[in-house]
């Protein structure tokens, strides 16, 4: 691309999740949002098009191009960076010279379509090498510098200054102490790949919490280069009841200067992503210091038209209240976690000690109910079909809860249990999913035990 730039900073959004991914229209209104909002790169990797990772032996059809290119042209006219990425390595044999040709046809066909810079990401496959490759490589790490090296080569023939991206196979600081990718994969890469090639890395987890300065000055030394930061802290697609749309948050400024870029890697469903989006954009251009929150609430005065419904209105304090619901991985937002903690203090204390809490507890929860309910007025479908099924349940729990409380509070209990006609055995909370969830024990340090009711019954000794 005319504008490529190979030592730019990179900041912008990866399409890199699992499942559908984006729609063409979705796409095109990403790029106009990074225009506007000084984001510079797009990168198009998502795991589910099956040309990218699964058969990425095989080209594009005319139609699959043509849309790739319209995509393409899109970020030039915006002055992004069009990033196109394969994942060979769920069945690339490294040492099979013709592979490397595959890799060529593939990235030959984009730039015949007008694509300029590319990546080869080796995230998320088996962590085992064949016997050919063992023999030619001796170690995983070599084999996927010689692939990566000899394609960089190949492509700044074609594209003098494409940027290249490269993604190892243990991409946090929790697979590093792991030994993913065998014995000192890291330094390998750090020796072996050629210094002109970014290499992702998510931070100490997939989904890291906090991502600080000396982390990543840790791994620079290994890697021999800046790394350039994959960030998933708003990626839902390992968990399909949640949605983050909270603040881009856990990361010092400073992290700009020690790292080649970061480059966000979102919520799947893409009306979910505008405060992520908004407020990452805040964070690449802010000087000094970093509020979340502030900014989280300013971009949610942005989002707020886009909850226009046919009938009553939506008002910012009600986007607020369901937004803290769904705010980020390891957080909820302030509002609902003020009100889960006037919830279970509710649960666990006598009414006696109540006061004005149940009050103010019904109050909240029926306005975020009602919330719920006034969602399925949004005029933006698109919007309220990436919330509904998530909203769903939060409605159908504090509903629950609020009967829960009130017959507590009416002193019914034990005698009288709560019952509801809405939350019956099998159709709430059933399936296999939720059924299998209740035989394990998750602890706040990580640990799993026996649920209670599954535990080996004790005999009247106490042995199991
Ligand atoms: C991952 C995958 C990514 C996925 C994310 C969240 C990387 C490099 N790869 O491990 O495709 O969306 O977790 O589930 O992050």
């Amino acid at each position: 691309m005319a504008n490529s730039d190979s030592t730019r900073f990179l900041s912008g959004v990866i399409e890199g999740f699992y499942g559908q991914p984006w729609n063409p229209s979705e796409r095109i209104e990403l790029f106009d949002r990074m225009a506007t909002w000084g984001l510079n790169t797009y990168l198009y990797a998502p795991k589910d098009d099956m040309k990218h990772r699964a058969i990425w032996r095989e080209a594009y059809s005319a139609d699959e191009l043509a849309h790739l290119e319209v995509l393409i042209q899109g970020c030039q006219t915006r002055g992004i960076h069009f990033i196109y990425a394969l994942s060979p390595g769920l069945d690339i044999r490294y040492s099979d010279a013709s592979e490397l040709e595959r890799l060529q046809a593939r990235f030959e066909q984009m730039l015949a379509a007008g694509c300029d810079d590319f990546a080869l990401l080796f995230d998320d496959i088996p962590d085992r090498m064949n016997a050919a490759d063992r023999d030619a490589f001796g170690s995983f790490a070599s084999a996927q510098c010689h692939i990566a090296n000899a394609l960089f080569r190949w492509t700044r023939e074609r594209s003098p200054r494409a940027r290249f991206l490269f993604c190892p196979t243990p991409y946090c600081g929790r697979m590093a102490e792991r030994r993913l990718g065998g014995e000192n994969y890291l330094e390998t890469i750090g020796r072996e790949l050629l210094s002109e090639i970014d290499v992702f890395w998510t931070g100490p987890e997939i989904i890291s919490r906090d991502i600080t300065v000396p982390h990543v000055q840790e791994l620079q030394r290994l890697l021999r280069r800046k790394p350039l930061l994959w960030d998933n802290l708003h990626a839902n697609d390992y968990d399909g009841r949640r949605f983050y749309c909270g603040p881009y948050a856990g990361r010092p400024p400073e992290l700009r200067d020690a790292v080649s870029g970061i480059l966000i890697n979102p919520n799947c469903e893409f009306s979910l992503n505008f405060v992520p989006f908004r407020t990452f954009a805040e964070f690449i251009r802010c000087d000094g210091t970093w509020n979340a929150r502030a900014a989280y609430l300013s971009a949610m005065e942005e989002w707020l038209p886009h909850f226009e419904t046919i009938g009553q209105p939506v008002t910012l304090a009600d986007l607020v209240l369901l937004g803290d619901c769904y705010y980020l991985p390891y957080e909820e937002g302030r509002e609902a976690e003020a009100f889960f903690e006037r919830a279970r203090h509710l649960l666990a204390t006598d009414p006696k000690q109540w006061s004005d809490d149940a009050a103010a507890f019904r109050l909240q929860s029926s306005r975020l109910r009602e919330l719920c309910v006034r969602m399925t007025e949004l005029k933006n479908r698109p919007l309220f079909y990436a919330l509904s099924r998530r909203i769903w349940e939060l409605r159908e729990e504090l509903d629950l809860l609020e009967r829960y409380v009130t017959t507590k509070g009416d002193g019914k209990l034990p005698d009288a249990p709560c019952r509801s006609d809405f939350h019956l055995p099998a159709t709430y909370r059933g399936g296999m999913v939720p059924r299998l969830q209740r035989l394990l024990l998750q602890h706040p340090d990580g640990t799993f035990t026996l649920e209670k009711a599954v535990e080996p019954r004790m005999d009247t000794d106490g042995h199991r």
